[in-house]
């Protein structure tokens, strides 16, 4: 069992404080790593090498070529372990196998789709009304703090640090206390590769301290947050201190609309993936399916008959569609919302307990859970459970599904489902969310921005948006006049 180090100013350090987490496998209860618990002379520790390695260090100075090349060499270094990350992801935050090779491919992606970008930052030339060069040049924001959480944990690495990185910045990372080990293997990479000191530092911790250090220490020129709103708030708050540039992932209450004229074998597969799929530990998670009523019957049969094929267990084990959740202490979190369905008079379809074969009870299991007659006020239908739990409203026209759709604090993603082209565009037209599928749930591109409308979020990250959120822009004006201003 390995005993990882920070990675602060291209070397391992342990924690000042010399405490140690365990992690422990949330699909058996093993323990599979120690890990540092960082303090926040750690924290400062690493934001002074990121703070070096900015301002007198090479990476300023190196060519944007240079630096795109660095990140290829990020992709291929994943690659290389793509199979041995995979797995490591599985243990570490329980989702199924192909599902975190599919995430550690696209990690290896997005490093090189930003590797392919960083030459391609550019400013422009303006007419501006009088004899001036006036252009407009971006640069680097500066030192970056990080914080990223336990769903996605390789990959909501590489969504932060690759666009930061491609534009120059020099970055602190800290994972999950409760999903630290792939981003502590990344940097490794980071070290193999001769990435210079302080460019990227990793550091493992609670967000109680550790967190709070990068957010609000006034040496960090931007802080990027993936995470709970409750804590979003907190971010920004203690962003605040120094007015940090501030970018922030906060989850949603997804609305998956099926209208009568959809593909029912379409929607009924679309349902279900976009509840269940990473057990529905996903901000984006359609976990609000809004059915026309005249379908209503044949939609939830048919989740139904497809649900046994939902097979649960260890990420690791042939067949596995759905993990367990993160932690005991979420799936309390989760079960403590079925108890509110039940009391708040929804119908329960399915699941709602754990699964029986007792080789699954010493993992954090729940089995997909599904609620009828869903009415917008219930609790389970306007808060984030996240996890498996979808909730079923029914809708008679556009106009309501539209209302319904809206009918939320949050504007992260939406589903669509109808074969009316027109109806498609007209809704997508309406919908107050960042992310709007039609006839697909859940695709996610390096190239398209991802982000939230309302309370989910500020900013946006991935294609050519995600890099703007790590640029400053300035415009520099040349005076071509040979005459003084003449003022006075
Ligand atoms: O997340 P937190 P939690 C939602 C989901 C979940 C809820 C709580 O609904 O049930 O949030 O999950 C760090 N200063 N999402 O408590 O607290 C923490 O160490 C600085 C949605 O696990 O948001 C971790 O690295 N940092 C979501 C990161 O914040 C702090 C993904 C996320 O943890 C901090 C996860 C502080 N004061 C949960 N407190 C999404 N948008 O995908 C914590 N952290």
């Amino acid at each position: 069992m390995k005993t990882y180090e920070n990675y602060i100013d291209g070397k391992w350090q342990s924690s000042r404080g010399g405490k140690l987490r365990e992690i422990h496998d949330p699909g058996n209860g093993e323990l599979i790593a120690k890990v540092q618990e960082s303090n926040r002379q750690d924290v400062v520790a690493a934001i002074q090498a990121a703070r070096k390695a900015f301002d007198s260090g090479p990476w300023r100075k190196t060519s944007a070529l240079d630096r795109g090349k660095i990140l290829f060499k990020i992709a291929e270094g994943i690659r290389a372990q793509a199979r041995k990350l995979a797995e490591l992801e599985v243990r570490n935050c329980g989702k199924p196998l192909a599902e975190a090779e599919f995430d550690i491919a696209d990690a290896a992606n997005c490093f090189e789709f930003y590797g392919g970008l960083a030459t391609k930052i550019h400013g422009e030339t303006m007419q501006v009304p009088a004899n001036s060069l006036s252009f407009v040049v971006r640069e680097p924001i500066g030192v970056c703090g990080q914080i990223i959480p336990w769903n996605y944990p390789l990959l909501m690495a590489a969504w932060k640090l690759a666009p930061a990185l491609a534009a120059g910045n020099c970055c602190i990372l800290k994972p999950s206390e409760m999903t630290p080990l792939t981003a502590l293997e990344l940097a490794d990479i980071f070290r193999q590769i001769e990435l210079p000191a302080g460019v990227a530092n990793i550091v493992t911790g609670p967000g109680a301290g550790a967190g709070e250090e990068l957010t609000t220490n006034t040496l960090v020129d931007k802080i990027a947050f993936t995470g709970g709103t409750v804590t979003g708030r907190k971010i920004m708050t203690g962003a605040a201190a120094n007015i940090k540039k501030i970018s922030l992932e906060l989850g949603g209450k997804n609305p998956n609309v099926v209208f009568a004229d959809a593909d029912l074998a379409a929607s009924i597969d679309g349902a279900l993936f976009g509840a269940f799929a990473n057990q529905g530990e996903v901000c984006s998670a359609g976990s609000r399916l809004l059915v026309e009523k005249s379908i209503h019957k044949q939609l939830v049969e048919g989740m139904l008959a497809k649900i046994p094929k939902i097979k649960l267990g260890h990420g690791l084990s042939p067949g596995v569609k759905m993990g367990p959740l993160i932690s005991a202490t979420h799936r309390d979190k989760v079960e403590s919302y079925i108890k509110l369905g039940l009391s708040e008079g929804a119908k329960l379809l399915c699941g709602g307990k754990r699964p029986e074969p007792s080789d699954l009870s010493t993992g954090y299991f729940v089995e997909p859970t599904i609620f009828d007659n869903v009415t917008p006020n219930m609790r389970i239908s306007r808060e984030e459970i996240f996890g498996p739990v979808l909730t079923v409203t029914t809708f008679s026209s556009e106009e309501e599904a539209v209302k319904l759709a809206n009918d939320t604090d949050y504007g992260l993603a939406a589903g669509i489902w109808t074969q009316n082209v027109q109806k498609a565009v007209r809704v997508a037209q309406q919908v107050r969310a960042g992310i709007v599928w039609v006839n697909t749930y859940h695709p996610t591109f390096n190239e398209m921005p991802w982000g939230g409308y309302k309370q989910s979020g500020i900013g946006r990250e991935l294609g050519l948006y995600g890099v703007d959120e790590y640029l400053e822009t300035k415009q520099v004006n040349i005076n071509l006049d040979e005459a003084p201003i003449g003022w006075y």
